[in-house]
């Protein structure tokens, strides 16, 4: 099995062109994007073993994202591609400034995914399973597959990370908050970001807040506290500033680039802390570029950043 494992919906994404409204297009960019998928390109960039696997239509969205991951590296064995159901979409426009996301995503090929579906030796045999709630909120047979991959994880001794990844126009908070936080305690690794953290805990105490993290076995990372990224270990607590972000040009991913590298840095073996400064640097770049993905870095360009070398340009 790959080290790093994680799976979820993908779906084909659809952008007008910049400041024109989805109403008024007359051409579409395509692309695609999925929490799980982006965290799997970022990881494969900087040098993981990762693989990724879901449940695509066998049409030509299935066809375009399954040959996108492959040739970026991700294991790809375990997609399904089903002649049952299709490809879920999705349709982001900016409106008035506002980032405006539309799905058409129910009765998609992954949300048909049931807990049989799961290779349980694949995950067994890996050193890290990524989870994120998306998975949780788009089906009852999917919400299930994800508790029951915890499971075969835990039982085996494989550490499990989770992303709540909090999508209000897939359910209610209350429905989020009975699925995620039994997750998030069973986690090895909890990554929510300030925003989801205040939903989720019905409050914006930080100290009550973080007496909650604290109670959890997980390593807690929130991922965005003001500018700076917090981490919650073993009764400590550790503030990491960000990477500075210039040329902010799509800021959808740039939860997923961050946990890209920080997952990266613990298949690598790196201290929490140290993991946390990659996942900054990797966020930072994953909003530089339209689309969910393309922005990732490279494990050269990275950990030149990392380094403060300076960028020779020709
Ligand atoms: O984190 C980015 C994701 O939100 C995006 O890729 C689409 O997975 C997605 C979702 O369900 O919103």
């Amino acid at each position: 099995s790959p080290d790093l494992i994680t799976f979820g919906e993908s779906m084909a994404l659809f952008m007008p062109p910049e400041h024109r409204a989805l109403e008024r297009a007359s051409t579409l960019e395509q692309g695609f994007g999925g929490a799980e998928s982006n965290v799997a390109v970022g990881a494969a960039r900087l040098g993981v073993s990762v693989g990724w696997f879901g449940a695509l239509g066998n049409d030509p969205f299935g066809h375009m994202i399954v040959k996108t991951l492959r040739g970026e590296g991700v294991d790809v064995s375990r997609v399904k591609l089903s002649n049952e159901a299709p490809t879920g979409l999705m349709f982001r426009e900016t409106v008035a400034g506002r980032l405006a996301v539309h799905y058409y995503r129910k009765h998609s090929a992954a949300s048909r995914m049931r807990p049989e579906d799961l290779d349980e030796a694949y995950i067994r045999g890996s050193k890290l399973l990524h989870v994120t709630g998306i998975s949780m909120a788009i089906s009852e047979s999917s919400r299930r597959t994800v508790e029951r991959a915890v499971d075969i994880a835990l039982d085996a001794g494989v550490p499990v990370s989770f992303d709540p990844n909090l999508r209000l126009k897939l359910w209610s908070i209350e429905a989020a908050r009975d699925a995620l936080l039994p997750i998030a305690a069973k986690a090895d690794y909890f990554l929510p970001g300030w925003d989801e953290l205040q939903l989720l805990y019905e409050t914006s105490d930080w100290e009550r807040v973080a007496e909650r993290l604290a109670a959890l076995r997980a390593i807690s990372i929130v991922k965005s506290k003001g500018d700076q990224t917090v981490i919650l270990a073993n009764g400590s607590m550790e503030q990491v500033p960000f990477y500075p972000a210039d040329n902010v040009v799509d800021t959808v991913g740039a939860g997923d680039g961050f946990c890209a590298g920080f997952l990266s840095g613990i298949v690598k073996g790196m201290t929490p802390v140290e993991a946390v400064k990659l996942a900054s640097v990797t966020g930072s770049l994953a909003v530089q570029m339209r689309g969910d993905w393309e922005a990732l870095p490279t494990w050269a360009v990275a950990s030149s950043r990392l380094d403060g070398q300076a960028w020779v340009e020709r």
